[in-house]
């Protein structure tokens, strides 16, 4: 007879293997009994234990998010079961709005509401902070921090959530995990000033406990955000301003590239929604098209 399964949460994902957390406190280094596997960090899994420090994972849950970019040949899970995703930017290095817009979009598209941080407000961020007023109008929480120094602004925001923490390498996304859990002691580096970006210091997403009800992961920092699982229809939707002008063009099938009466192109003219959004927008469609090399 078998030993009856253990219910656990992947605490780690190093890619094959998983830390796999019990009720109990304890963790088990596990790996999945498939060969390929889709097991994300704050999973919910079933396992077998193996030995004392291991086990297989023999099930996973029902997920109530996933969060995961993906390019043509395969996705990349980043987070499960998370209610928010937390995008980490920084005027140095500097921030690409381009990602920012591309992880709001895959939030919005897997249900989970988005929050910014701006991180080390205790350099120059003046004109960082100015153009990201952009979101908060959009109904997106800005949050200004200097990570370094202080994280108690952040903690509101993510009682009684599970968050994610996503964004550039070297935007201070292990600096604030530090700041709110100290045991946590997770690598941070310094930045490289020559080529204005981070140096992937973080290998793998890691889930930390706040408190009973508020859990964080931390990410590895990336540098794109591949949106291929989004069809060209849906990303209108994810815009959350376009949403109230959907259905109001002329054409029922409008994509708000080039076609005539388009209640969105209306909507940038009367100053209602934002240009830069309206060609953010068209380059994600764009780019899905070219793709999918069907051009209508
Ligand atoms: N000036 C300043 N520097 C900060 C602040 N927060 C983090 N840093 C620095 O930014 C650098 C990168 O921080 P990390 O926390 O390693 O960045 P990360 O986003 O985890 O990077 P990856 O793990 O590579 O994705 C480190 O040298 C930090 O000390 C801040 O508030 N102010
Ligand atoms: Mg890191
Ligand atoms: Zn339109």
């Amino acid at each position: 007879m078998s030993p009856p399964a253990l219910a656990g949460t992947v605490v780690a994902a190093f890619g094959r293997s998983y830390d796999v957390e019990l009720a109990d406190g304890s963790v088990l280094s596990c790996f999945p009994r498939g060969k390929r596997s889709e097991i994300a960090c704050g999973d919910q899994v079933r396992i077998s234990r193996t030995s004392d420090n291991q086990g297989v994972i023999d099930a996973v849950d029902p997920r109530s998010t996933l969060f995961y970019r993906s390019d043509a040949w395969r996705q990349k899970l980043i987070a499960a079961n998370v209610t928010q995703i937390v995008v980490v930017l920084a005027a140095s290095p500097s921030y690409y709005e381009d990602l920012l817009t591309r992880c709001l979009v895959a939030a919005e598209q897997a249900g989970i509401r988005g929050l910014i941080i701006l991180n080390k407000c205790d350099l120059d961020v003046a004109a960082a902070l100015d153009s990201l007023r952009l979101y908060e109008q959009l109904g997106y929480t800005l949050l200004p921090l200097t990570a370094a120094t202080d994280v108690a602004p952040l903690r509101p925001h993510l009682a009684g959530h599970t968050s994610v923490l996503v964004g550039q390498s070297g935007m201070g996304k292990s600096t604030i995990i530090n700041g709110l859990v100290p045991a946590a002691r997770a690598a941070t580096a310094e930045i490289s000033a020559v080529l204005d970006s981070g140096k992937h210091t973080t290998t793998h997403a890691r889930l930390y406990r706040l408190d009973a009800d508020s859990r964080i992961i931390d990410s590895p920092g990336m540098q794109e955000f591949g949106l291929h699982h989004l069809r060209v229809d849906d990303f209108d939707q994810a815009f959350v301003e376009f949403r109230p002008l959907i259905g109001r063009c002329r054409f029922a099938n409008c994509r708000h590239l080039s076609e005539p009466d388009c209640a969105i192109v209306a909507a940038v003219d009367r100053g209602d929604v934002n240009p830069r959004r309206l060609a953010s927008y068209r380059r994600m469609v764009e780019e899905r098209l070219r793709s999918e090399g069907t051009k209508r």
